[in-house]
């Protein structure tokens, strides 16, 4: 019997303790952002369709973007890949039953949507217009928006953060299977776990933060503002100190993904394993240690611009390794284009862009010009957007046989995957020009020599949002109606695929074989074919 079959009523599913239904909890509630985040950022990018600021008010316009910001940020890029594939994957992928706990593990949903309902309130209650980066003074001192309120809700999902991460180290640690060492681990579990390793060190530094913020603006206790004694960039460290790394939490997962599916699809090893690891382990750690390049313009030392931008060029390094293996893993494969293929590619190349317009963040008397320009806008849509929301796409396609028992209709897949990819682009690479010639962010009104890029970019959204729509619409007449799978559809390796699709209850019926070396894929002899 499968999991899916343990229980059909509602309470079955909101009393579960099973890892497998949880991620599904979390898939359903980070959609629902999803869309909501989506449908602000379709009122953005119609307002910007005209130079003049006339479809809402510049105050609207603020709780606009704000809302966006907040909800995709917290409420689905954050959560998106670990809270529902991790969730999913990890103890499947290490051969055992569960996560190390289990209980905890649901708690973490209920505090997940707990903290989303209170954002959701003050959006409702009237809104935010702080930006979601909640910059000091103006957050303390002047904005009239439901500041705490959201700010409660976002330190609410913290916790779910740091439990789920917690949840995964420990089971990472203890629940592997007999002869299961760290470097036979797949790297999607690697990612997941240095991913934890963020969740868990940097949540409490936003937390903490968070707690100032309504101390000094509900009862002007000085920490932030000088009029009280305190000191505003203070701030921005604190806020750049978690939101750097936060970075990380987004993309490192999303490789994860594409560790996984380009091996598959090329039918190759992955090239330079042991690398690919210690990659994601030094992502991971010197991505603590960038912060200040947030802060070039903030009034930071010259010094400590030039420490940041080094080290942010340091980053870069670790990232780049992962592009160049993926390259090589595909080198005289035998590739296939099904659409989680597409959408892993699609990853790399635009991850690539995003990576290496970073750095020209990262140089310091670039970003003078750069910094709060459509520059920076396109920049970090490019990495969260083309990288991790892309590559969570595909491993929604690519693990979907296994979740549902359910095969995708692959030609839909790859129209939409297609359609993602256009319109992503349309929509921001001409911010990129639009930030060169010098558009600021955050404004509704601009001089009409934007007006074309602009315009280009709205008309790139309404591709992309169709692109986002169409896989609502096939995945779910899948579940009617599409073909059964098999256990191991595109004879992938792995120990998901050794179990039915979708998986019993506890994950196995018998023990999983330990292969003896991860992806041992080969290329003379292309796979199965798919059924
Ligand atoms: C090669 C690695 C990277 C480098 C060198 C880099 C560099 C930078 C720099 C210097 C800025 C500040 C620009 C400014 O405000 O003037 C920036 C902004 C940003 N980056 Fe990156 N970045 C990299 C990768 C990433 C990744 C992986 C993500 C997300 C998953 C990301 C997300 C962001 C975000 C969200 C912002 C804007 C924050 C805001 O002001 O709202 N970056 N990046
Ligand atoms: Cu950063």
């Amino acid at each position: 019997m499968s999991y899916l079959d343990e229980g059909h009523t509602i309470k079955s599913w909101l009393t579960s303790t099973d890892h497998k239904r949880i991620a599904i909890l979390y898939a359903i509630s980070i959609s629902v952002f999803f869309f909501v985040g989506g449908a602000a950022a379709t009122l953005i990018r119609l307002e910007l369709a005209t130079p003049a600021g006339d479809l809402v008010s510049h105050d609207t316009y603020n709780r606009l973007f704000t809302a966006h910001g907040v909800i995709m940020v917290w409420l689905f890029l954050i959560p998106s890949i670990p809270s529902v594939f991790g969730n999913f994957l990890l103890p499947l992928m290490i051969g055992a039953k569960d996560l190390a706990f289990p209980r905890l593990n649901l708690l973490s949903w209920y505090l997940y949507v707990a903290g989303g309902v209170l954002v959701l309130c003050a959006l409702a209650a009237g809104g935010v217009d702080t930006g979601w980066t909640f910059y000091t003074p103006y957050s303390t001192m002047f904005s009239n928006g439901y500041v705490v309120l959201t700010l409660f809700g976002v330190f609410v999902t913290g916790f779910s953060s740091i439990l789920t991460g917690l949840n995964f180290i420990v089971t990472v640690h203890h629940l592997r299977m007999p002869g299961m060492g760290w470097f036979r681990l797949p790297l999607f579990i690697w990612a997941i776990y240095a991913t934890s390793l963020i969740l868990v060190l940097a949540t409490p530094v936003l937390a903490m933060t968070t707690l100032l913020l309504v101390a000094e603006r509900l009862w002007h206790i000085g920490v932030f503002d000088p009029a009280l004694g305190g000191d505003p960039i203070l701030f921005q460290h604190l806020f750049w100190f978690y939101s750097h790394p936060a970075v990380y939490i987004m993309v490192l997962p999303a490789m994860g993904v594409a560790s996984e599916i380009i091996p598959c699809f090329a039918r190759q090893r992955i090239f330079g394993y042991r690398f690919m690891a210690y990659a994601i382990l030094g992502i991971a750690s010197i991505g603590f240690l960038v912060w200040g390049h947030h802060m070039f313009v903030s009034g930071q030392s010259m010094a400590a611009s030039m420490v940041f931008s080094l080290l942010s060029f340091l980053v870069a390094i670790p990232s780049a390794i992962k592009v160049f293996n993926w390259t090589a893993t595909l080198y005289k494969g035998s590739l296939r284009f099904e659409a989680p293929m597409l959408y892993a590619l699609g990853f790399v190349g635009l991850f690539m862009i995003g990576g290496l317009t970073g750095l020209f963040l990262a140089s310091l008397a670039l970003d003078v010009h750069l910094t709060d320009t459509y520059f920076v806008v396109s920049h970090f849509h490019y990495i969260m957007v083309g990288g991790t929301v892309m590559a969570y796409f595909g491993a929604l396609h690519f693990w979907w046989p296994k979740v549902t028992g359910k095969l995708v209709p692959d030609l839909w897949a790859r129209i939409a995957a297609v359609l993602i990819f256009l319109g992503f682009n349309f929509t921001f690479f001409p911010q990129y020009l639009l930030g060169v010639a010098g558009m600021p962010r955050r404004y509704h009104q601009y001089p009409p020599q934007f007006q074309v890029l602009h315009l280009l970019s709205s008309a790139g959204a309404v591709v992309l949002a169709i692109g986002y729509l169409l896989p609502l619409f096939y995945l779910a007449w899948s579940l009617r109606y599409g073909q059964r799978a098999s256990a191991n559809p595109w004879d992938a390796r792995g120990l998901e695929w050794e179990t039915s699709s979708p998986p019993p209850t506890h994950n196995f019926t018998h023990p999983p074989q330990l292969p003896e070396r991860v992806y041992d894929y080969d290329p003379t002899s292309p796979r199965a074919v798919a059924q």
